[in-house]
């Protein structure tokens, strides 16, 4: 197993979820900013209030009526807290984080840049100078450090005067926002930053639906399909922007690794399999790489009544901007089949269905690592491209003890098969570039918004509850994942 030189050793984080400073340095709120804190038995909620004032705290985002004629306005509300505005405060602590991402010997680190500090109501007429001016420190001191930065675009954290104006992605006049946001990103960082992510994990959209279970209404799913087109449009204008900017940039997509299994060999089952990944993983891979959408996209639009507004150039933009790149996130896989299961799973993100030969998280997260060599191989089979894994992980419960030590061995059991998951996929030809683990420093749960489910190498001291003096410290996987980096995946031991 040998991972190539120059291979790419680091970790990934989000605005959203880390760099808190959610009203400091003229940033504008985002969507993510209306989350309250939650756990697996009570989901986050979003809150707003109504055009009578009275509060609400619900878990469907009320974007139609968000719109100027529904008079809902999203609000914070007393008696509910709200994680992501502080998040684990890479704002204020970036010196000190860079500097042990730079002990633990990253060549690479995941962040995302948060459009509404660079355009507060996300298109304003200028951006805004000091927001520009904190993520070019950021960008600095990673070189200086010898890391490369590889930066999202969009984290979850769509500005919320945009959401108010066109709802979530329903107006197409979000494409030339995008547009005008990357412009200004790609310009102001083109000598810092060569590895760009255009969307988080862009097929949520519909693997949320699918894999998660729930029916929606036609009506609900089209207005899926119409999110997905304008950022697929967005997404490829930037890449042919960004090219136009700098042809040394790597621009990506970025999708989350909803790898699925059929649960038994009844044919029905395998095709169903199919089906899933057509519609939860291909059907955005697909436009991405290949630039225009896929045969099975039809049977999709057809059997849900979709009307998509696609234009000739549309079309075009599309093909002229494929990705250079591909990278997904890959926690686990999910089993699908037409049968009628028993044995469910209680956990976030989890599908439900038992996969009697693997074992699972606290989160009810499935562990397998061998469905990380089986995805790579399948993903790169198809596209032959780049890849990245730009998350992975295992969140956890982690105890301190005396002295602020972190004993977390089941953290570095989960890494060492994964690690040598990617070696052996490497091994059979795979182009694997870099690997980011997920919440490399601990920072909000995207899921549940806990503080106690916990990502990192780096220990952040915030609870749950919101107290915390904001310390960092170094775990056990600080000092196993540094030897990784040092030997270039050589070394495993523990
Ligand atoms: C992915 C997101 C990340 C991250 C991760 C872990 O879906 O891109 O933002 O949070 O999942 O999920 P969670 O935080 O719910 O454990």
């Amino acid at each position: 197993m040998s991972f190539p030189k120059g291979f790419l050793w680091g970790g990934a984080t989000a605005a959203n979820q880390y760099e808190g400073g959610w009203n400091e340095g003229g940033r504008g709120p985002a969507l993510t900013d209306y989350t309250t804190g939650g756990s697996v038995k009570e989901s986050r909620k979003v809150t707003w209030i109504d055009k009578d004032g009275q509060g609400h705290a619900t878990n469907q985002v009320p974007f139609d009526d968000a719109l100027p004629e529904g008079g809902v306005k999203y609000a914070c509300l007393d008696g509910y807290l709200y994680p992501n505005h502080e998040g684990t405060d890479f704002y204020h602590h970036y010196k000190e984080d860079i500097a042990l991402f730079a002990e633990m010997g990253y060549k690479v680190f995941r962040m995302s840049i948060s459009w509404s500090r660079i355009f507060p109501n996300g298109d304003d007429e200028e951006p805004n100078a000091e927001g520009i001016a904190f993520y070019k420190d950021v960008f600095t001191l990673l070189r200086q450090n010898n890391i490369e930065p590889l930066v999202t675009m969009h984290h979850f954290d769509t500005p919320i005067a945009l959401v108010y104006k066109w709802g979530d992605w329903q107006d197409r006049r979000y494409i030339d926002a995008f547009v005008k946001y990357a412009k200004v990103v790609f310009t102001e960082y083109k000598d810092l930053v060569k590895y760009w992510l255009t969307f988080n994990e862009i097929n949520n959209t519909l693997s949320c639906i699918n894999i998660f279970g729930g029916n929606i209404s036609d009506e609900d799913y089209a207005k899926r399909m119409t999110h997905l087109h304008y950022q697929f449009v967005a997404s490829a204008k930037a890449v042919k922007l960004g090219h136009e900017i700098n042809p040394d940039f790597m621009i990506g997509c970025m999708l989350s690794g909803m790898v699925t299994y059929p649960h038994t060999c009844d044919p029905k089952d395998i095709q169903e399999n199919q089906w899933s990944m057509e519609e939860n993983f291909w059907y955005c891979g697909d436009v991405h790489v290949f630039g225009e959408y896929s045969p099975f996209a039809k049977r999709l639009w057809k059997a849900h009544n979709v009307k998509l507004d696609i234009t000739e150039q549309d079309l075009k933009d599309l093909k002229e901007g494929t990705v250079d790149m591909f990278t997904y996130s890959y926690y686990m896989t999910n089993n699908v089949t037409t049968h009628e299961v028993e044995d469910k799973v209680a956990g976030n993100y989890s599908a439900g269905i038992r996969n009697p030969y693997l074992t699972y998280s606290d989160w009810g997260w499935a562990v397998d690592p061998d469905g990380l060599q089986y995805s790579l191989e399948v993903i790169y089979d198809r596209y032959r491209i780049p890849l990245m894994i730009v998350e992975n992980g295992l969140g956890a419960f982690d105890t301190v003890e005396e002295g602020d030590v972190i004993h977390d061995g089941y953290r570095i059991d989960y890494y060492i098969p994964h690690i040598e998951a990617m070696g052996k996929a490497i091994d059979n030809g795979v182009d694997l570039i870099a690997y980011t683990t997920w919440g490399c420093v601990d920072c909000v749960s995207a899921g549940t918004g806990e503080m106690r489910k916990r990502y990192g190498f780096i220990y952040v001291d915030k609870h749950d509850d919101g107290t915390g003096d904001l310390h960092r410290g170094r775990k056990d996987s600080f000092f196993w994942y540094q030897k990784v980096i040092k030997s270039n995946g050589e070394d495993l031991s523990k």
